[in-house]
């Protein structure tokens, strides 16, 4: 066990959906504290940047214009081992195998549309939290 910090975003469909406040709870509540919390919208190069390891997949161009479509929120959370139990909240990345219970389980219906992005590493989220957030 080991605290850490991880990045989040609330993307922009859960925004559009008046779910910031529901999402953000259920890591609070789970025990998770806010350490930055910043409403933008992300540039295109940026999501290129972000998402440069599904640049070759078909569906890389619908998920880029799903995330840079309108305002997201971006978080970094810390406690023990945030990484894993925010991965855990979030649920599988296809809305369809996603457990009820899960953000993207109660949420979300289909892909590329499935709210929320978690860092899955903590090379990842330090790298993420950069990218986003600056230094
Ligand atoms: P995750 O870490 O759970 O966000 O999953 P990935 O990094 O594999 O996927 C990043 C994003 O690509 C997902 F949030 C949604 C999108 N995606 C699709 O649209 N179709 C796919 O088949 C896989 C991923």
């Amino acid at each position: 066990m080991a605290v850490e910090r991880t990045f989040v975003i609330i993307k922009p469909e859960a925004v559009a959906r008046r779910l910031v406040g529901e999402i953000l709870a259920r890591f609070e509540r789970k025990g998770l504290s806010i350490k930055a919390l910043s409403v933008t919208q992300i540039e295109r190069q940026v999501a290129e940047e972000h998402y440069a390891h599904h640049r070759d997949k078909p569906f890389f161009p619908h998920l880029i214009e799903a995330i840079t479509e309108g305002p997201v929120v971006l978080a970094i959370l810390e406690g023990d081992d945030a990484i894993t139990q925010v991965r855990n909240l979030v649920g599988a990345t296809d809305p369809i195998k996603a457990a009820p219970g899960t953000i993207r389980g109660d949420f979300a219906l289909r892909l590329p549309y499935n709210m929320v992005h978690a860092a899955d590493a903590p090379s990842a989220a330090e790298a993420e939290i950069k990218r986003f957030f600056g230094n």
